[in-house]
């Protein structure tokens, strides 16, 4: 009757803690990739007539903070639908500008300082994702979870 007991509560208590890893290991994964407040540092070099990268990638919630360089002539930076425009970045030197991605969607990141011939066609674009990863990830760990209490509540019933 006592070693059962114990039995249980030694059961139980490895759920509790099982669980815990779980979860925190879940959270933990969550926030490494795709997790919500990511600060991403990125460096854009500024060309005639492009960025590169020509694409810049985001989740969601996360902050960019933006270094923009010069390779050639100068150049700005400014992104349709923010608040951003940097102008007469010139070459060798560089300019920071920090964004909230808060709006999936794809943005136009356009040279807003007249460098040349194909200016108008000097552009990039941000791409802001939904940050879905991360819901899977939560789903995931909460079926990992379930998955763990029905085996120990299996196997007690088999030792029991
Ligand atoms: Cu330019």
């Amino acid at each position: 009757m006592g070693i059962r007991l114990r039995r249980t509560k030694v059961r139980i208590l490895t759920i509790l803690i099982l669980l815990g890893l779980v979860s925190v290991f879940g959270m933990n994964f969550a926030s490494s990739e795709h997790g919500p407040h990511q600060v991403r540092y990125i460096t854009v070099q500024a060309y005639r007539w492009g960025f590169s990268p020509s694409v810049i990638k985001a989740d969601r919630g996360d902050t960019l903070v933006v270094k923009v360089e010069s390779l050639d002539s100068v150049h700005g930076f400014s992104i349709d639908g923010y608040d951003i425009s940097i102008k007469d970045i010139i070459p060798g030197d560089n300019a920071k500008t920090q964004l909230y991605a808060g709006t999936p969607g794809k943005f136009k990141i356009r040279c807003n300082t007249i460098c040349g011939a194909l200016h108008p066609f000097m552009t990039g674009e941000l791409v802001v994702e939904q940050n879905i990863p991360s819901t899977y990830t939560l789903l995931l760990t909460v079926l990992l979870s379930i998955a763990l209490i029905a085996i120990f509540l299996l196997g007690g019933r088999d030792n029991g």
